[in-house]
């Protein structure tokens, strides 16, 4: 298929020639061919970066004081305040509820929370932070969503909590950024890198659905002796992990007392800086929901809108070259 290309609202869209066949192509496909779309039209030479080297290599690094502690104190209360906002069950304090499968309190991102949250993008979004994920995707980037999560000690850990990979296009990265510290107690994301990821795929573990996931490395790879010991960022509040979720193996750990504050931007390959989309689109895209299922959005439209009854024709088998093939970005 040749693709052909008109401008809309000042973005590279697909001609409607085009749109039909894109429309048969599965939601990885699309993904894959717009970031390549992306990276062949990309002028910039990207600042070196060790951690743009990193997240190729590996799948995941972590940059240092995005945010001063300060400023990560403030966010963190901020999240006090919105939840205190919403009455005593709301998740300040405590989890909202007795299911586990609830244990991430999704803070609203309204008010002044939200103001703080945009005031801090520049440097959340920082030039290191550019310059890996240029160096990574070859390309420009996007926001697509982003969440705010308050997580409360628990003892038993579930879903996310588990060891997965996320259903998301290839390119699609997580910028962490911790309000709280990281750490053994304090509550952590862990990731094997990609070549570790890789020979758990090469082990047939699955994960798309919930029950099927573990929490034990050993339950993957035959034993404790042949499980690879995972990474735990020890990080400060304020410091950010970028990491490729769909193509790493990660899972959250919990706090063991407290709780642990996140902001996570998802982000996806894009043909303009992601300013220009903020400039020209208006600040609530920046707080899209997360719940909005990247897969099932167009790419090649601006906004990358949803596609209607995208949702459907996703089957809950993700395919091969997805699950233990190239993992290209
Ligand atoms: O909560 C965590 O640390 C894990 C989050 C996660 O699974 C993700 O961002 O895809
Ligand atoms: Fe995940």
């Amino acid at each position: 298929m040749q693709l052909k290309f008109v401008s809309e609202e000042g973005r590279l869209a697909l001609h409607p020639e085009c749109r039909e066949a894109m429309a048969n192509v599965s939601p990885w496909m699309r993904h894959a061919l717009f970031h390549q779309v992306c990276q062949q039209i990309f002028q910039d030479a990207p600042a070196p970066s060790a951690a743009g080297d990193e997240m190729r290599d590996q799948g995941f690094t972590t940059l240092a004081e995005c945010l001063s502690a300060s400023e990560a104190a403030t966010l963190s209360d901020a999240i006090t305040q919105t939840l205190e906002a919403r009455g005593p069950n709301a998740g300040a304090h405590a989890p909202v509820s007795d299911d586990p499968a609830k244990i991430n309190v999704d803070v609203p991102q309204t008010g002044r929370l939200r103001e703080l949250l945009l005031d801090a993008l520049p440097r959340i979004l920082n030039p290191r932070v550019e310059a890996a994920l240029e160096t990574y995707y070859g390309s420009h980037f996007r926001i697509f969503s982003s969440v705010t999560y308050r997580t409360h000690a628990l003892a038993e850990h579930v879903n996310s909590f588990r060891w997965h990979r996320d259903m998301a296009p290839m390119a699609q990265v997580h910028i962490i950024t911790y309000l709280t510290p990281s750490g053994v107690d304090s509550g952590a994301t862990m990731v094997l890198d990609l070549a570790q990821s890789l020979a758990a795929a090469r082990q047939g573990y699955r994960y798309e659905q919930l029950h099927e996931r573990t929490v034990d490395l050993a339950e993957i790879f035959g034993g404790a002796e042949a499980a690879p010991a995972p990474s735990r960022p020890d990080l400060a509040a304020g410091d950010a992990l970028l990491f490729a979720p769909p193509r790493v193996l990660h899972r959250g750990s919990l706090p063991t007392t407290g709780y642990r504050d996140t902001f996570t931007l998802v982000v996806l390959p894009s043909s303009v800086p992601w300013r220009h989309d903020v400039a020209d689109f208006g600040d609530d895209l920046v707080f899209r929901p997360t719940a909005h299922m990247t897969l099932c959005t167009d790419p090649f439209r601006a906004r990358c809108p949803e596609i209607p009854g995208e949702f459907q024709r996703l089957t809950s088998v993700t395919e091969d070259w997805v699950l233990g093939g190239g993992l290209q970005p």
